[in-house]
């Protein structure tokens, strides 16, 4: 696990040469600030590249669907809903919730393929589908096609909104371009079935229209080329008598390649394509559901950290311990992790909590984090605007430091846990560790830093917050 510690380092050193700056920002001024910035964003820049090629790892399952994966999708987004309802009977998302769960059950059953047509503005995306309404349905399903609103209409970058498509037609006329290639990623990532259609043929002389047609077939699988309403064209004839006749003729569309390609798609792929879209809607589903039930159950979490944030802070004042060790684990207190594992249903004796205490801590340690933040504190007191700084209250603070992290860091572990697992399957350490250095580093910055150790010292000594305002 310990491959984890560069960006922690990073952040490290980010976080001094933050603090080495952040003492002589009322002489350098802006600079400074700016100079602050970059190293913060650098050092998490770094964490949040390795971050998301971890979720990315976990969350994209490529395998292809069955009937068994739908159900289970559906169950689990019921269950989180179950549980909303148990936690928060009246939260205001569960009328809405528990009507979507109905619909996306009677997917199950749902026979025929919606197919979206997408693609920026006027590519032709309405003409395609008023040229598909003469298709000829000769599969077993009934087909609906749909116009999605353009893409990379200004400000907006964004993947249609095609979540009920079983399969997207992706219309351009013309080569991809970086923005539309990231979209059309964007889509496989959530396992969109796509298709590329390259529109307006006619536009282009032949060896122009090749070079496209390569150049997107080197990009996407599935590519096939139309002309959904070809430009009226100029036609001469010679005449025998040496005159030349001229007239103007509109060329029929032609949409044959798409629209066998359709009919392929949909007899092969039918069953699986409607699967995999409701296996994408209940996963959404489940996603809204946990959203607001981790809301719900943070509401509650919040003030308990701040409660034993306190008592650690006020204890480690009266009582300085002098080592590191031992302030890594003063910080956690049992109780804390009882309380918060029974919010998320995630429920420890208190022996079990005491062993998740002490597990916590010695990760803190061997992480730099108490070092760290000890050091960051440190410097931060001593440019307090308060002269004197009573003894303790250094470890007191830092104490109320490490509490908050470690208490943030439990909700975050616990909110990525599936609902209702079983605290007996025992702590993923690698995945705390992860989680305790990613909300260490989201709580290092240095304004962050800077007002909690003002709240510190007020809380720890009254009469200083008085000299000093
Ligand atoms: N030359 C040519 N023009 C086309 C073709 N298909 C559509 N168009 C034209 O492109 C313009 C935009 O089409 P529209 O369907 O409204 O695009 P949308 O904004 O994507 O819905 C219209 O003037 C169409 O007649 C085609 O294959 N060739
Ligand atoms: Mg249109």
């Amino acid at each position: 696990m310990f491959g984890l510690r560069r960006p922690i380092l990073v952040g490290g050193v980010g976080l001094s040469l933050a603090l080495w700056l952040w003492h002589f920002d009322s002489s350098v001024g802006q600079l400074s600030e700016l100079g602050i910035f970059s190293v913060i964003a650098l050092g998490s820049c770094l964490w949040l590249f390795q971050q998301n090629k971890l979720k990315k790892a976990q969350l994209v399952d490529n395998s292809p669907p069955n009937r068994e994966k739908v159900v289970k999708a559906i169950t689990k987004a019921n269950n989180v809903i179950n549980q909303l309802q148990t936690e928060a009977d009246n939260h205001p998302a569960l009328p809405l919730l528990q009507e979507q769960f109905t619909k996306i059950n009677n997917e199950l059953e749902r026979q025929h393929i919606n197919i979206a047509i997408t693609g920026g503005k006027a590519v032709g995306k309405t003409t395609l589908l008023q040229t598909l309404s003469n298709w000829e349905n000769h599969t077993n399903r009934p087909v609906n096609f749909q116009e999605t609103k353009a893409l990379f209409t200004p400000g907006d970058n964004t993947a249609p909104e095609a979540n009920y498509a079983d399969l997207v037609t992706f219309v351009t006329s013309e080569d991809l371009t970086d923005s539309q290639w990231q979209i059309w990623q964007q889509m496989s990532a959530k396992n969109q079935r796509t298709v590329l259609v390259f529109n307006k043929q006619d536009q282009y002389l032949s060896e122009e229209r090749a070079t496209i047609l390569h150049s997107l077939q080197q990009k996407v699988a599935d590519v096939v080329a139309i002309s959904a309403n070809p430009n009226v064209v100029k036609v001469r004839q010679h005449q025998i008598d040496g005159t030349v006749r001229e007239w103007l003729e509109t060329p029929a569309a032609d949409i044959s390649q798409l629209g066998e390609y359709l009919q392929e798609i949909v007899v092969k792929e039918g069953e699986q394509l409607i699967w995999e879209t409701t296996i994408r809607q209940a996963v959404n589903l489940q996603i809204e559901a946990k959203t607001a039930l981790n809301q719900v159950r943070q509401q509650k979490a919040t003030p308990i950290i701040e409660k034993y944030q306190w008592i650690a802070a006020a204890a480690t004042f009266a009582n300085p311990v002098p080592a590191l060790d031992l302030l890594a684990t003063a910080a956690i207190n049992a109780q804390l992790v009882v309380e918060l594992g029974n919010i998320y249903q995630q429920k420890f004796s208190f022996q079990q909590a005491q062993t998740v205490a002490g597990t916590m801590g010695s990760l803190m340690l061997k992480l730099g984090l108490v070092e760290l933040s000890t050091k960051a504190i440190a410097t931060l007191l001593k440019s307090n605007a308060v002269t004197f700084i009573a003894g303790g209250a250094l470890q007191g603070v830092s104490a109320a430091y490490l509490t908050r992290v470690a208490g943030l860091s439990l909700i975050e572990y616990f909110q990525s846990q599936e609902v209702a697992i079983n605290a007996e399957n025992g702590l993923n350490l690698n995945k705390l560790g992860q989680t305790l250095q990613k909300v260490f580093q989201q709580n290092q910055q240095v304004a962050l830093l800077q007002s909690f150790v003002q709240q510190g010292v007020n809380r720890l000594l009254p009469e200083a917050q008085t000299k000093a305002s």
